[in-house]
């Protein structure tokens, strides 16, 4: 960690989401404080003044192991101090404003036979950056299922392409994703150079938090460690190893920027796993929603309808057959989890805030 001491809390993304929650609480003794590294079951925690390890309390343990959920980097916490640095807990934990997930099998041995559940892995976070080799990384429909989890998340989605050094068709690349990327804002940088780099700053401006996604040799560590001026983060060398994917980044954690803002790199999803409801597929496909506007029938799935204006769009020339394949394929993946789930996310995230809220240390200013 940088220098973690005498930071406001605004700038660890403190706002009055979380000021209005704390003040709810009976918080005698308690401080707020953000989850910034996570390590077994121990968390590293900023207050703003001073840096803690902490465990959560048993009861919130139980409380939280009853909803399936768990503490994550990124969420605010209301900690007791302890009477040293070492002895702190995690005594509740603070509503999120958002989160990525991925979506995992429920606990084997349970009787639930192979529930689907969510997992978060990261929360509170402002931006994430999708970040895409131009080398043979590089798949425009995977940056859209990528943009798909991101909107779903809560968080705003850049894209971000690296390696212009390598690319010929630099071009043709930035036309074909910013088609995609309706509504998101696409950047193209070699991430070694620091002109290149900072463009991603304001994006993340103090008090914002950021995480970078995308697949392993990508080049997320390089651009933070161009960021901060050294090497923070272990980077792959370049070798054959380079295109099987190895993973470098082991732990998650916030880094704290020199010129603002936080930074994540890999949340850790090395597959990426899309967990929302089928309706949210729709926001990634602005134009497809648009054009079944005129679809003859009101719930056309544009499959095979008479009147589908999105079919018509697709044999005009207008729209591409391949995007259309990726919202069918989305759609069907999404009503797959539905199906395999008991409640809509929607259900569970409300019913989990509700039991954990209920929980909550009360307040005796009434
Ligand atoms: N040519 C070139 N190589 C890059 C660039 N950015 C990263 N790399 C290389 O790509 C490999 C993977 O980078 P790394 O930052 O470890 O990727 P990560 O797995 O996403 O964190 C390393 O060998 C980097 O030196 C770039 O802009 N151009
Ligand atoms: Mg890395
Ligand atoms: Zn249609």
């Amino acid at each position: 960690m940088c220098a973690t001491e005498n930071i406001s809390l605004y700038s660890l993304g403190w706002n009055s989401h979380f000021q209005n929650q704390f003040e709810s609480l009976q918080s005698d003794g308690l401080i707020p404080g953000r989850i910034f590294r996570e390590e077994k079951s121990q968390y590293g925690i900023l207050t703003g003044e001073s840096e803690f390890i902490a465990k959560p309390s048993g009861k919130l343990r139980h409380l939280l192991n009853s909803v399936n959920e768990r503490l994550v980097v990124g969420d605010w916490v209301a900690l007791n101090p302890g009477s040293d640095q070492s002895s702190a807990t995690v005594e509740f934990l603070l509503q999120r404003k958002s989160s990525v997930s991925r979506k995992a099998a429920s606990g084997r041995k349970r009787k639930s036979g192979g529930q689907m559940l969510e997992q978060v892995i990261a929360a509170n976070m402002d931006v994430i950056f999708i970040v895409t080799g131009l080398d043979h990384d590089y798949n425009v429909r995977r940056i859209e299922r990528y943009l798909t989890l991101v909107w779903n998340s809560g968080a705003t989605p850049v894209v971000v392409l690296n390696k212009t050094d390598l690319c010929n068709d630099l071009d043709e690349r930035l036309e074909e994703v910013e088609e995609v990327a309706i509504g998101a804002p696409v950047l193209a940088i070699t991430a070694k150079e620091k002109k290149d780099v900072i463009r991603l700053q304001p994006y993340f401006a103090d008090g914002k938090t950021a995480a970078l996604l995308g697949s392993s040799g990508a080049g997320k560590s390089t651009i933070i460690n161009t960021l901060l001026g050294f090497e923070k983060q272990k980077v792959k060398e370049i070798s054959e190893s380079v295109h099987k994917g190895q993973h470098t980044t082991t732990h998650r954690e916030l880094i704290l920027m020199p010129e603002g803002g936080i930074l994540m790199d890999n949340p850790g999803m090395r597959e990426i796993q899309l967990w929302g409801d089928a309706d949210d597929v729709d926001s990634a496909f602005h134009d497809i929603e648009l054009l079944a506007n005129d679809c003859k029938f009101k719930d056309c799935a544009h499959e095979s309808e008479p009147g589908c204006a999105v079919k018509n769009a697709v044999d005009s020339g207008e729209l591409d057959d391949e995007r259309l394949g990726s919202f069918h394929k989305m759609k069907r993946e999404l009503e797959f989890l539905e199906q395999r789930q008991h409640k809509t996310a929607d259900a569970i995230e409300k019913e989990k805030w509700r039991v954990i809220m209920k929980n909550a240390p009360k307040s005796n200013k009434t």
